[in-house]
């Protein structure tokens, strides 16, 4: 499993761009790294990160912008292979929700507070917030949010689907990593074949979906994993993955 914590304490893990090249980086290589099953990126109990760094991009003009292609790097996350848990404790706000967002799911510390509230920099979401909580909580709350720019705490974050679950904030780390360790003693061929199912459904059509979710569960009855894993059910023992 492999840990990932956000480290800006000065200004609340914003993200500047050696931040997050740093952190698509060692993302990208915890992806080839087979020892590793599943990754947890989290911040500090004071703020997962309180979005792109204000200081940092006040300046630029949308020339800048647009030949910098700022902040593009992020795209990379959603080629990530391995299931990513967000543990948010504190602010997770414009750029960090989206980061948050980003992740497979989300497990908050109840001290969290999650917002877009880029409406009152005079922007708007620009790392797929727009779009990624509309798909997470619906139009009407996504529209609240965004346009309000009004932050939610964790229970509301819960009861709207945007986090899977809320944990006192001093246990968030343990419980994320468990969540993690737990994931990465599957087999590993079903992790990845499970979220790219699960990933496909906000792609196409739901017949679409089906069809391939098929193909992806027949293709699990060709790893060892399945073998083991239905073996062990039935001689009622643990199973042991080899990760093939
Ligand atoms: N950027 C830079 N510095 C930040 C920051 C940020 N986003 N958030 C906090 N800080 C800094 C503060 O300036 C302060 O620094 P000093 O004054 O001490 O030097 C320090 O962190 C502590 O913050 P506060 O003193 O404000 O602490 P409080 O507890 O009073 O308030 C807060 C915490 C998180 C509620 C507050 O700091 C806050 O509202 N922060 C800004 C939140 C925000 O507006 N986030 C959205 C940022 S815009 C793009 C795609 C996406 C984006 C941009 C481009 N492209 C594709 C081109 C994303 C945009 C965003 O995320």
């Amino acid at each position: 499993m492999g840990l990932i914590t956000l480290n800006r304490p000065k200004a609340m893990n914003a993200l500047n761009d050696d931040l997050s090249q740093e952190v698509i980086g060692v993302l990208k290589a915890f992806d080839g790294d087979a020892s590793i099953g599943a990754i947890v990126l989290t911040g500090s109990e004071k703020a997962f990160a309180a979005g792109a760094d204000i200081r940092e991009m006040h300046e630029k003009s949308f020339v800048d912008m647009f030949n910098e292609n700022y902040f593009s790097a992020w795209d990379v996350i959603s080629t990530i292979r391995k299931p990513i848990i967000a543990a948010v404790n504190g602010f997770a706000l414009g750029g960090g929700c989206e980061l948050a967002m980003l992740c497979d799911f989300i497990i908050a510390g109840s001290n969290a507070k999650f917002g877009q509230p880029e409406i009152k920099l005079g922007i708007l979401p620009g790392i797929g917030g727009s779009q990624r909580l509309t798909r997470l909580v619906g139009r009407s709350l996504a529209m609240d949010l965004i346009l309000t720019g009004r932050l939610i705490d964790a229970q509301e974050a819960k009861a709207c689907g945007l986090v899977a679950r809320v944990v006192p904030p001093e246990e968030l780390l343990s419980v994320a990593l468990d969540a993690a360790d737990k994931i990465a003693s599957y087999s590993y061929p079903a992790v990845l074949l499970a979220k790219e199912a699960v990933n496909r459904a906000e792609e196409v059509s739901l017949s679409e979906g089906v069809r391939h979710e098929r193909r992806l569960f027949q293709a699990a009855f060709a790893t060892s994993g399945q073998k083991e894993g239905m073996a062990a059910f039935l001689e009622k023992r643990e199973a042991v993955f080899s990760g093939r």
